[in-house]
C-alpha cells in the first residue's frame, strides 16, 4: 500500500470521509490497547476535526510497568501526520494522561490542546467536549463492576453456595454474597446513568444542545432530556468512534464490527458463487 515517493495511499479515495471523529480511552502504553484496529480505523478514515478525548496514553500504568509496542508509535505517528495535513487535531486529555493538563492552550506541534472545547456540528448544533473525569466525584461508584458483573454473577451463585456451606459449617447464619454483589452491581449501573445524567446535566446548564464524552467506556448516543448525550467509547474492548456525517448527522461506528464486514465481503468476492456450487452438487 505504501510508496517510496512520498505518496501515502491513505488519503486515497476509499477513505471514509467523516466532518469530525471523537476517539478516546485508547490506554496507549497498555497491553489492553487495541492499537492495531486503532491504526486500521485512523488509515480508512480522514476528517475535518479530529477529537480526542482524553486517556489517550495510560500515564499511570506506564509508572507501574512499561509496555509499549511499535504500534503504539504508529498511531502518534499517524495522528501527528493527519494534523501536518490540515485535520485540525484537538487533544482533550483525561485523568490518566493528566500530565499533559499542564500544556492546557497551548500547541503541541499541530495539535491544540484543550481542557474542553465546543463542537459545532454542521447542521448549527453546539456540543460540549470534555473527558468526563471531573464528574467522578459527584457520581461516586466502583465503576468495574460495571463491566464484569454480568460475567461474574453466575460464578458468584456457585460461590455463594460453598460459601453457605462453609458457613454452616462453623455455625454461621446465613450470607448472600450474591445479593450482596448484586447490589454492587446495581449501583454500578446506577453509576452508569448518574454520570450520564450529571454530564448531559453540565451541557444543558451552559445553554448547549449535547455533549461528547468518554471515560467510562461505554459508547453511547441518546437523548437525555433534551440533550444530546454522546460517548465515543474506547479502543480497549469495545473499538468504537463517534463521528460526524458532512449533513452534521451523528454516529458511533464499531470498527471491529466494521472490521469483519470488511473481511465477510473480501472472503465472499474470493469464494466462487454459490449458486454454481449447488448446480455441480447436483449434478454430482
Ligand atoms: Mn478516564
Amino acid at each position: 500500500m505504501r510508496q517510496t515517493n512520498g505518496w501515502d495511499f491513505d488519503m486515497a479515495d476509499h477513505a471514509l470521509k467523516f466532518r469530525s471523529i471523537w476517539i478516546s480511552d485508547i490506554h496507549l502504553g497498555t497491553a489492553g490497547c487495541q492499537a492495531d484496529y486503532l491504526l486500521d480505523f485512523l488509515k480508512n478514515t480522514e476528517s475535518e476535526y479530529l477529537y480526542l478525548v482524553g486517556d489517550i496514553v495510560d500515564g499511570w500504568a506506564m509508572k507501574r510497568s512499561w509496555y509499549w509496542q511499535q504500534s503504539h508509535n504508529d498511531v502518534i505517528q499517524k495522528v501527528l501526520r493527519k494534523a501536518r495535513k490540515g485535520t485540525h487535531v484537538i487533544y482533550i486529555p483525561g485523568n490518566h494522561d493528566e500530565a499533559a493538563r499542564q500544556f492546557l492552550g497551548l500547541m503541541f506541534g499541530d495539535i491544540r490542546i484543550e481542557d474542553e472545547v465546543i463542537h459545532q456540528t454542521a447542521d448549527g448544533r453546539k456540543l460540549l467536549v470534555l473527558h468526563g473525569d471531573r464528574f467522578d466525584g459527584v457520581v461516586q461508584c466502583a465503576k468495574w463492576l460495571a463491566i464484569v458483573g454480568d460475567r461474574l454473577y453466575g460464578i458468584t451463585l456457585r460461590l455463594n453456595y460453598w460459601f453457605n456451606r462453609l458457613r454452616a459449617r462453623m455455625g454461621l447464619g446465613y450470607w448472600s454474597l450474591s445479593q450482596y454483589l448484586k447490589h454492587k452491581v446495581k449501583t454500578a449501573v446506577n453509576f452508569v446513568s448518574s454520570f450520564e445524567n450529571a454530564v448531559a446535566q453540565e451541557a444543558r446548564e451552559r445553554g448547549l444542545d449535547g455533549v461528547v464524552c468518554g471515560h467510562i467506556h461505554k459508547a453511547e448516543m441518546r437523548e437525555i432530556e433534551g440533550i444530546l448525550y454522546c460517548n465515543d467509547g474506547d479502543w480497549v474492548e469495545s473499538l468504537t468512534a463517534l463521528v460526524e456525517l458532512p449533513t452534521g448527522e451523528l454516529r458511533i461506528v464499531t470498527w471491529q464490527k466494521y472490521f469483519e464486514e470488511q473481511s465477510a465481503q473480501i472472503a465472499a468476492l474470493a469464494m466462487p458463487a454459490s449458486d454454481t456450487m449447488g448446480l455441480q452438487g447436483a449434478a454430482a
